[in-house]
């Protein structure tokens, strides 16, 4: 008598994360970090830790994203194509930032 034999298998899980490892955090009217850099296929999360409503607007030109996020929302934006995206809260546009793909 021979065991029989099965064919192994092998069940490889990619994880994934509910939020990325880059992170903006939106507090007191402000993105901070204001400038992220990240690799090429990352996806950026944008926390709101205000009450208030904000945005994330593309200011390139096209623009590239316009995303609102309520207070206390958190939107996720992958980034496929390296470049250099600015960006403020289209309602108090003194809220600026920048996302570096590379
Ligand atoms: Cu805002």
């Amino acid at each position: 008598m021979t065991t029989a034999s099965y064919p192994s298998t092998t069940t490889t899980t990619t994880p994934v994360p509910t939020t990325s490892i880059y992170q903006v955090k939106i507090a007191g009217y402000a993105f901070t970090p204001s400038s992220i850099t990240v690799p090429v296929g990352a996806t950026v999360t944008w926390i709101n830790q205000d009450q208030a409503d904000h945005t994330v607007t593309s200011t390139n030109v096209p623009p590239t994203f316009d995303r609102p996020i309520a207070g206390g929302a958190t939107i996720n934006i992958t980034f496929t194509v390296p470049g250099t995206y600015n960006y403020i809260c289209a309602i108090h546009p003194s809220m600026t930032g920048v996302v570096i793909v590379k």
